[in-house]
């Protein structure tokens, strides 16, 4: 395994390190610079005597430690971010100025934050949630952030409703339950009577909600932008991050074993592939729509609840984003970063959809409160590589020495400086799109479409995924208490898919009602005709988008994809390392696993070091395992009841699992038994098998099957 690959410098390494201090060989000392002889004690009036209010080093101390923490972020608290860079492969200087679009070959320098929405800080990786997915492009023209999600869609329209979105979801408030969960009535309330948030709802209940790895997860800007090129001329763009690895997920079963055994478990994989060199990387896809064929959808492209299939507007892949270095300090970098959507460079433009134009609004604001000043764009992490030159002066913390008297503009006193820059030499200007309309709070009804494409996910997926989304909302439905609530929900799965809603209905017990009291869609004012914007029948436009599956049509790398190998004293060296090799060769990480800690030998004699023991590891970490021959190794790990629970949890998790020679007792003594003829459960397979199926992900076809294995 490659270990600590030295990663490229780029212009934001540069800066950063301007303020990156290391204490190695250096003193300690006070914040004030004085050398520190004696860091265990208190100056006293005496050996046993009151501490002295004279004692500066530790008032200092203490103090600075009793202001250590900021407030969380109001949403995406839970977040782990790593440094990279952007590639451009071809020049779209017909669609757009921006250079980050434009200049082919240069490497933007990016930082990019991953997170979940609804938990706290601490929370656990793997609840079930829509991940954040945060891009800051330091460009040579600014600043340019995409501040997206892992789903195409969002859970609403109007950020005017985002408050309540957050508020249903986030902990109940009388006793602050359930942390970082969305199982419970408040959320079920509100989505329920609010049907516009259903598509992207029906995405959370998907396996996209509980990926298997940062790496392993789409992103997407899910606004509708624009480009603007050296002409003026505009084109309404989407973006969408492909992963290189792959999109794959766990299963709820996983997910709920992997929080209690290791809560960072997404936050150390993306880490660890860091250092060990398995760079992640994403490749940048556009969907480009001509302004002329704004209209020609069945639904509104300003509307951030609707994805465009790509089956209609292709996404066009234009570079490549690879993450190859971790932050020094968590937060310095991964904290105190500031996204905002309304970070643009000159050639990228807003459009009018309600749900971006408030986020403008909020990011700048909740910047005042999480990091205290309106100077938080001097903070390391959020300098821009370019130049920054303006008026504003002064505030909390402020570190940039303005000088001159002047801090106004126009001006002659300063020479004119800064000055305003022409359009053509890189001054930002705002798409002059026409604009002609009564001044109106109200919803377009171009908006009320709220059925149509959560049917078009639902029927995109394959049989193993739609169980998954029954299972999902069989078990939040079954969370709730009020079983009006519940009684909504069904009637609204019913509008999705007949078969969903009843599968759902016989798991919670509960009937689907044939209608439901009161109008439904809520999110209208109160002058309104709600028949006007009541959901109207589904429509298909489409039946299914390839894309919004996560079937696998070839195998994915398998690089970075940790595999559990089961030995102990005495074990087949042969095996063994035929299969480490050929796994190590395509950079698959093997982890020998053992019933107790330190060193075992195998049956030449040679010494190997155990990476974990069965007590302190968990099945639900790796993706696939395999156990070598050697009648005493074999013994030995049958004599553990771990043994058989850790391959029962791999084969009910659908994973790939390999039995060589002798070994072949823990098939028989596990759940494997039943399953020899499982296209991932091999007894003396080839590498090459195991690899094949590895690469497929999951052996998904078996989980049927799999209802049985008590684990
Ligand atoms: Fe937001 C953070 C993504 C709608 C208000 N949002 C935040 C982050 C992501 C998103 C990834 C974390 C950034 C980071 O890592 O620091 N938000 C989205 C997406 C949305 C969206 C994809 C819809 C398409 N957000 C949205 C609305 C509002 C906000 C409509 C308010 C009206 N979001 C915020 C915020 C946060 C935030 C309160 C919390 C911390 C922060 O901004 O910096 O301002």
């Amino acid at each position: 395994m490659k270990q600590h690959i030295t990663t490229s410098q780029n212009a934001k390494q540069a800066d950063l390190a301007r303020d990156t201090t290391d204490a190695s060989e250096q003193s300690m000392t006070t914040d004030q610079g004085v050398k520190i002889n004696n860091d265990a004690n208190s100056l006293k009036s005496g050996e046993r005597g009151s501490t002295l209010l004279e004692d500066f080093i530790l008032r200092e101390k203490i103090t600075h430690f009793d202001h250590e923490r900021i407030p969380e972020r109001i949403v995406h608290a839970r977040g782990s971010a790593a440094h990279g860079y952007f590639e451009l492969y071809e020049d779209l200087s017909d669609y757009t100025r921006a250079g980050v679009l434009t200049a082919v070959g240069k490497k933007t320098p990016v930082f990019v934050r991953f997170s979940t929405v609804a938990g706290s800080k601490g929370s656990a990786d793997l609840a079930r949630d829509i991940r954040g997915f945060a891009v800051k492009f330091y460009t040579d023209e600014g600043i340019f952030d995409l501040v997206g999600n892992n789903t195409p869609v969002f859970f609403i329209q109007d950020a005017m409703k985002f408050p309540d979105l957050i508020h249903s979801v986030k902990p109940e408030p009388d006793n602050e339950i359930p942390q970082a969960a969305s199982a419970h009535d408040t959320f079920y309330d509100f989505v329920s009577l609010a049907t516009e948030t259903l598509h992207n709802h029906i995405w959370a209940m998907s396996d996209r909600a509980i990926p298997r790895s940062l790496r392993m997860m789409e992103g997407f800007g899910i606004h509708t932008f624009r480009l603007i090129n050296s002409e003026g001329v505009s084109h309404f763009v989407r973006f969408h991050w492909k992963p290189a690895l792959g999109v794959h997920s766990v299963t709820w079963d996983e997910a709920v074993k992997i929080n209690g055994a290791d809560p960072d478990f997404h936050r150390r994989d993306l880490w660890d592939a860091i250092e060990q060199g398995q760079f992640p990387s994403w490749e940048l896809g556009l969907q480009i729509i001509p302004e002329a064929d704004e209209h020609k959808f069945e639904f509104d492209l300003l509307d951030a609840t609707k994805l465009i299939p790509e089956e209609l507007v292709p996404v066009r892949i234009v570079g490549k984003m690879t993450l190859d270095r971790n932050p020094d300090n968590f937060f310095a970098e991964t904290e105190q970063v500031a996204f905002h959507p309304g970070h643009i460079v000159p050639g990228i433009d807003f459009t009018n959809d309600p749900l971006l134009q408030g986020r403008l609004f909020s990011y700048t604001d909740t910047q005042l409160s999480r990091l205290g000043s309106p100077n938080f764009h001097e903070l390391p992490i959020n300098r821009s590589i370019a130049p920054v030159h303006n008026n504003q002066r002064d505030a909390h913390m402020r570190t940039t020495i303005n000088k001159g008297k002047v801090a106004y503009h126009p001006n002659t006193m300063g020479g004119g400086c800064p000055f305003l820059s022409k359009i053509a030499d890189g001054g930002f200007s705002s798409y002059e799109e026409r604009i002609d309309g009564k001044k109106v709070r109200a919803r377009s009804e171009s908006f009320s479409d709220h059925f149509s494409q959560p049917a078009l996910f639902y029927r995109s997926l394959s049989s193993w995924e739609k169980e998954h989304v029954i299972g999902a909302y069989s078990f939040e439905l079954g969370k709730c208490q009020i079983d009006a609530i519940k009684s909504r929900m069904l009637y609204l799965l019913q509008q999705i898919d007949a078969s969903l809603a009843k599968r759902v209905s016989d798991n919670i017990g509960l009937a689907i009602p044939e209608e439901i009291e009161g109008p439904i869609n809520r999110n209208i004012g109160a002058d309104e005709d709600p028949s006007a914007q009541q959901p109207g029948k589904a429509k298909n436009y489409l039946d299914q988008s390839a894309a919004l599956s996560q079937v696998l049509r070839a195998p994915t790398p398998i690089a970075s994809r940790q595999v559990a190998v089961l030995l102990d004293n005495g074990f087949d060296m042969k095996g063994f390392d035929s299969y480490k090799k050929a796994l190590e060769a395509e950079d698959a990480v093997v982890k020998i696993v053992s019933p107790s800690g330190g060193t075992i030998t195998c049956n030449e004699g040679m010494k190997h070091k155990v990476d974990a023991a069965l007590a302190t590891t968990e099945s639900v970490f790796y993706d696939a395992v395999y156990i070598p021959c050697g009648e005493e190794s074999v013994n030995a790990l049958a004599e553990q009841g771990k043994t058989i629970k850790f391959i029962n949890e791999a084969v009910k998790h659908c994973k790939t699992v390999a039995f060589l020679g002798k070994a072949v007792k823990l098939r028989d003594l596990s759940a494997a038994k039943d399953f020899v003829d499982d296209k991932a459960i091999f007894t003396d397979a080839s590498a090459q098998d195991f690899i094949q199926a590895l690469g497929m992900h999951r052996n998904w076809e078996r989980e049927p099957k799999t209802t049985k294995i008590a684990v």
